[in-house]
C-alpha cells in the first residue's frame, strides 16, 4: 500500500515490560513486525521508545536534567545509549526477519537539542533513505544539548518533528491501551474509550489522565498526547491504537475500522 508518509510510534510500553530493567517483550516484537510487513506499508518512519531499556538509567544517572560534571553521569549518558540501542537491535532484527528493509538511525549522532527541544536536525540522510524505500528507525536516544551538555529526547518529540518536516499524511502511535480514556484505564475500570476527540477538549481529558504512577523521565501519557499537538494543528491525522492486542496495529496501518483514538483538529 503507498500513500503519503506514515510515522508509526511503538511505545516503550508495548515492547518491553516495564516490571524489570532491560526485559524486552520478544514475541511481540516479532508480531508487530508481522503485523507492519503484512500492511506493506510505504512510505514509513518508525520510532519507538525506551520502556525497561531507556528510562531506569536516565532515571539512575539524572541524564534529562543535564551534565553536572560528574564523570559517573558520563558513564550513565553511554549506558542509556548503548541500553536503547539494544532495544533497537531487536526491534531493526525482526523487521528484517520480515523482509522489511529496516535501517537503524541513532538520533544521538545527529540531532541536537537546547534546552531538551530538538535544535538541529539535518533532514538530507532521512530524505534520502526515504526516497531509497529504507523504513528508517529511530528511538528516544540521551542526546546531546547546547545548554545542558545532555539530555534525553523522547520519541514522542522525535515522531512530531519528522511527521511536521517530512510532511507526513498521519502518526500512529501503538500504545498498550485502548486509546484515550476519560480517565487512566490502568486505574479505573470505568474508563471509557474517546474514539475521537477535538484539540479543544484535549486539556480536560489530559487533565484526569493521572502522571502519577509513571516512571518515564520523559512523562506518562497526557505529556506523550502533548507532544503531538503540533501535528494535529498542522492538520496531521493523529490515531492512537492498542499494539498490546494482535491485529489492532495491522488494521490501523491498513485504515481499516479498529478500536482506537483519533486526535483531530476541530
Ligand atoms: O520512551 C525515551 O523515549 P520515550 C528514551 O519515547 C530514553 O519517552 C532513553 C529514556
Amino acid at each position: 500500500m503507498s500513500a503519503g508518509l506514515t510515522v508509526l510510534k511503538l511505545g516503550g510500553s508495548v515492547i518491553t515490560t516495564k516490571e524489570r530493567a532491560l526485559a524486552p517483550r520478544l514475541p511481540t516484537i516479532k508480531r508487530l513486525a508481522k503485523e507492519i510487513s503484512k500492511a506493506n506499508i510505504s512510505p514509513l518512519i518508525l520510532v519507538h521508545g525506551g520502556g525497561s531499556f531507556g528510562h531506569p538509567l536516565a532515571k539512575r544517572y539524572k541524564i534529562k536534567e543535564g551534565y553536572r560534571c560528574k564523570a559517573s553521569q558520563l558513564l550513565g549518558f553511554a549506558e542509556t545509549h548503548e541500553a536503547m540501542v539494544s532495544l533497537d537491535k531487536l526491534i531493526v532484527d525482526a523487521l528484517i526477519n520480515e523482509k522489511i528493509p529496516a535501517v537503524a538511525v541513532s538520533p544521538s549522532s545527529f540531532v541536537m537539542t537546547k534546552s531538551g527541544r530538538i535544535h538541529s536536525f539535518p533532514e538530507e540522510p532521512l530524505t534520502k533513505l526515504l526516497s531509497m524505500g529504507f523504513v528508517p528507525v529511530l528511538f528516544g536516544d540521551a542526546v546531546f544539548d547546547l545548554d545542558r551538555g545532555f539530555t534525553i529526547l523522547s520519541g514522542d518529540q522525535l515522531i512530531t518533528h519528522l511527521a511536521l518536516r517530512f510532511k507526513a499524511e498521519r502518526i500512529i502511535v501503538g500504545v498498550d491501551v485502548d486509546g484515550l480514556c476519560t480517565s487512566n484505564p490502568k486505574m479505573n475500570k470505568e474508563a471509557k474509550l474517546l474514539t475521537h476527540i477535538t484539540l479543544k477538549e484535549l486539556p480536560t481529558v489530559l487533565q484526569q489522565i493521572s502522571e502519577a504512577k509513571t516512571t518515564d523521565v520523559t512523562g506518562g501519557m497526557p505529556s506523550k498526547v502533548r507532544e503531538i499537538v503540533p501535528a494535529v494543528e498542522n492538520g496531521i491525522s493523529v490515531f492512537l491504537v492498542n499494539a498490546a492486542k494482535p491485529n489492532r496495529l495491522y488494521k490501523a496501518l491498513r485504515k481499516e475500522p479498529v478500536k482506537g483514538t483519533y486526535i483531530v483538529k476541530g
